[in-house]
C-alpha cells in the first residue's frame, strides 16, 4: 500500500510536471484528489490492513493530499503568471510607434459662406426664417404677382410634382408665408435650396441655393435698401468694396435695380475676374411690389418694404475662385479638404 501511494505521488508529480494550461489543472485535481480519484480509491483499501499499520498509512496519505493540493496551488500561480506575462507581451503598446492621422470633418464652402451671410445680417438686426422646398404654385408664383403666362412658369424651366404642387424655383415664397402670419416690422433673410429645370454646365445646375431678404415697416425707401446692401457688400467682401445699383426689372419688385460690387481681385480696375469691368453683379433688389404686399396681407398704404436675392452658389465661387458650379455638388473629398 505504501509502494501505491508513493506511486500515486510519483505519477502525480509526473502529470503535474507536463501540465501547462491552466484549465487543465481541474481534471488533475478530480484525477488524483476528487471522490472517485487515485488515492480516495487506494485508501478504500485500508480496511484489509492490520490495525496497527492504518495511521501510518493515513498519515502518509494525508501528506500526499497535502503535497499534492500544495502543488496544485504552485502550478496554478506559476501558470496564471505565465499567461499574465503572455498577455502583457502580446498587447504591448509601443508608444513611440507614429500615430494614426485622423482628418477632422470640414464644413462645405456653401455653409461657410451662409454661415458669414447670416452673421453680417443677425448683426443688422435680422432674423432668419425658412419655409418648405415642396411649394404650391400660389406661394411661387401667385403671390409674387408672377403671370400665369411668365417664362419662369413654363414646365420647361420649373420642376411640377402636381398641376399645383412644385419645387421652390426660389425662397421668395417664405416670405410670402412669413408675411401672411407675421404683422411688420419683418426683417428676414431666407436662405435655402431651390430647384429649377435647368441643362447641367459650369455655371448651371438643376438645385441651387439661394439667399433672399425682406424688410417690411412704415416708410421703408430705397434709401434703406441701398444702405443696407451696401453695408452687407463691405463686411463680406472687405472694406473697399463700392457698389452700384442699375435699373431691372423683376414682376415681385417695383421699383427693381441688380446690385454691383467693385471687383475685389483688381480693386475695380479691370481684370480676368471681372471681365474688365471692374464690377461683378452680386444681387437683384428692389422695393416691394403693392400687390405683392397685398397678397401677403399688408396694406401698401400704411407699409412699405425692400427685397433682395442672391445666389449662395455664385458668391461663394467669387470669394473662393471656384470656376465650376458642379465642384459643389459632387462632394469629391479633396476639393472639399481645401476649405
Ligand atoms: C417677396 C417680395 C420680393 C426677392 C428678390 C431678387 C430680386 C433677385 C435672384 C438673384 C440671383 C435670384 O438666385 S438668383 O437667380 N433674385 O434678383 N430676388 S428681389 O424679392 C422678393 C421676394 C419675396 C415677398
Amino acid at each position: 500500500m505504501r509502494t501505491k501511494l508513493e506511486q500515486i505521488r510519483k505519477e502525480a508529480q509526473d502529470a503535474l510536471e507536463k501540465l501547462n494550461v491552466l484549465n487543465e489543472l481541474d481534471s488533475f485535481r478530480i484525477e488524483f484528489l476528487g471522490k472517485k480519484g487515485k488515492l480516495t480509491q487506494i485508501l478504500r483499501g485500508m480496511g484489509s490492513l492490520p490495525p496497527e499499520e492504518r495511521p501510518k498509512i493515513g498519515q502518509l496519505a494525508n501528506e500526499i493530499r497535502a503535497y499534492l493540493e500544495q502543488e496544485i496551488e504552485r502550478k496554478t500561480r506559476q501558470l496564471e503568471e505565465a499567461a499574465l506575462n503572455q498577455r502583457l507581451k502580446d498587447e504591448a503598446i509601443d508608444v513611440t510607434m507614429p500615430g494614426k492621422r485622423y482628418y477632422r470633418g470640414k464644413l462645405h464652402p456653401l455653409s461657410i459662406v451662409l454661415n458669414e451671410i447670416k452673421d453680417i445680417f443677425l448683426g443688422l438686426g435680422f432674423e432668419i426664417a425658412e419655409g418648405p422646398e415642396v411649394e404650391l404654385d400660389y406661394y411661387n408664383f401667385e403671390a409674387l404677382n408672377i403671370p400665369k403666362n411668365h417664362p419662369a412658369r413654363d414646365t420647361q424651366d420649373t420642376f411640377y410634382i402636381t398641376e399645383n404642387i412644385l419645387l421652390r424655383t426660389h425662397t421668395s415664397p417664405t416670405q410670402i408665408r412669413v408675411m401672411e402670419r407675421q404683422k411688420p416690422p419683418i426683417k428676414i433673410i431666407v436662405p435655402g435650396r431651390v430647384y429649377r429645370s435647368d441643362e447641367v454646365d459650369a455655371t448651371h445646375s438643376p438645385i441651387f441655393h439661394q439667399v433672399e431678404g425682406l424688410v417690411i415697416d412704415r416708410n421703408i425707401t430705397m434709401g434703406d435698401l441701398k444702405g443696407t446692401l451696401d453695408v452687407f457688400a463691405k463686411e463680406m467682401f472687405g472694406p473697399r468694396t463700392r457698389t452700384q445699383f442699375r435699373p431691372h426689372y423683376f414682376p415681385f419688385t417695383e421699383p427693381s435695380a441688380e446690385m454691383d460690387v467693385s471687383c475685389a481681385s483688381c480693386d475695380g480696375v479691370g481684370c480676368r475676374v471681372c471681365s474688365y469691368t471692374g464690377w461683378i453683379e452680386i444681387l437683384g433688389a428692389g422695393m416691394v411690389h403693392p400687390k405683392v404686399l397685398m397678397y401677403g396681407g399688408i396694406d401698401p398704404n400704411e407699409y412699405s418694404g425692400f427685397a433682395f436675392g442672391m445666389g449662395l452658389d455664385r458668391i461663394t465661387n467669387l470669394k473662393y475662385g471656384i470656376d465650376d458650379i458642379r465642384l459643389l455638388f459632387e462632394n469629391d473629398i479633396r476639393f472639399l479638404e481645401q476649405f
